[in-house]
């Protein structure tokens, strides 16, 4: 079956809330080759961005927001070992969360997944995080990198709030920052102090790959 029309089917089920639709067509890109990544961003993450259309134009509410996200969630599941990627080459300790406040953790539960099929360890401290956790826990795991989500402009501030604990907790020359989520900005980033900003999961691969070389 045609790569496009996979992608399609994918993003429609995620649309519908379709669950069962999601992972048939999860199993059918696994066993048509496609790739696994390509079919989270072109088709389940399309879907996602389509859902966001109609959420904000008020066509959709909460509930079918949720229904979405369940049938994105069963589909990267079947997807999700069959990402191929190049494995990060030492152990690198990355420290993942959304910031306090927030509880949107779909794209940052998509990075938690590149980062992990890139051989990185991820600390992944989940949502509506606390910003003295991310301090503890880079203090507890000895962490190279902290990755702060953000999905609101209510709560971008908590970014620069955990920045601002890590200097004060003496932590930030320890650590290289990065940063992302839909109303974030490589302005924004480097406003608060951060060192870098991702557009998207595999690009937050590539910039912790970066960082770390420096
Ligand atoms: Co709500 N929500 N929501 N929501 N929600 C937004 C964010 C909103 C823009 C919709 C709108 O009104 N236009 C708006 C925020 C407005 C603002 O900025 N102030 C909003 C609001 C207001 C709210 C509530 C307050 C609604 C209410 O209760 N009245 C409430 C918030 C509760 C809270 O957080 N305290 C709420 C609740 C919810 C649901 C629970 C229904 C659900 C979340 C479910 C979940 O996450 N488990 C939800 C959803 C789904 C959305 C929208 C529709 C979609 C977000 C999403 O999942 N996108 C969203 C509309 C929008 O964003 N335009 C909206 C898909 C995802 C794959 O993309 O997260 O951007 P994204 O991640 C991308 C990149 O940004 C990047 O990579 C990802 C994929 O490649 N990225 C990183 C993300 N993090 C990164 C980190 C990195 C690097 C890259 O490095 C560390």
């Amino acid at each position: 079956m045609e790569k496009e029309e996979i992608f399609k089917n994918l993003a429609k089920c995620v649309v519908d809330g379709d669950e069962e639709g999601a992972k048939k067509w999860a199993e059918e890109a696994i066993k048509s080759n496609i790739d696994a990544y390509e079919a989270i961003m072109n088709g389940l993450a399309e879907g996602m961005r389509k859902v966001s259309e109609l959420y904000e134009k008020g066509e959709y509410y909460v509930p079918e927001v949720l229904l979405s996200a369940s049938a994105m969630n069963v589909a990267v599941e079947i997807l999700r070992p069959h990402i191929k990627i190049d494995k990060a080459t030492k152990p690198i300790t990355v420290v993942l969360g959304v910031v306090e406040g927030d509880i949107h953790d779909i794209g940052k539960n998509l990075v938690k997944i590149m980062l992990d099929s890139a051989g990185f360890k991820v600390i992944d401290l989940g949502k509506d995080v606390p910003s003295m956790k991310f301090i503890e826990a880079v203090k507890e795991y000895s962490a190279e990198v902290v990755g702060l989500s953000a999905l609101m402009t209510t709560t971008m501030p908590g970014m620069k709030k955990v920045i601002d604990l890590l200097i004060k907790e003496g932590q930030r020359d320890k650590v290289k920052v990065i940063i992302g989520g839909a109303p974030t900005s490589w302005d924004y980033a480097k406003s608060i102090g951060a060192d870098a900003w991702g557009k998207d999961a595999s690009e937050a691969v590539e910039i912790v790959r970066r960082l770390i070389a420096k």
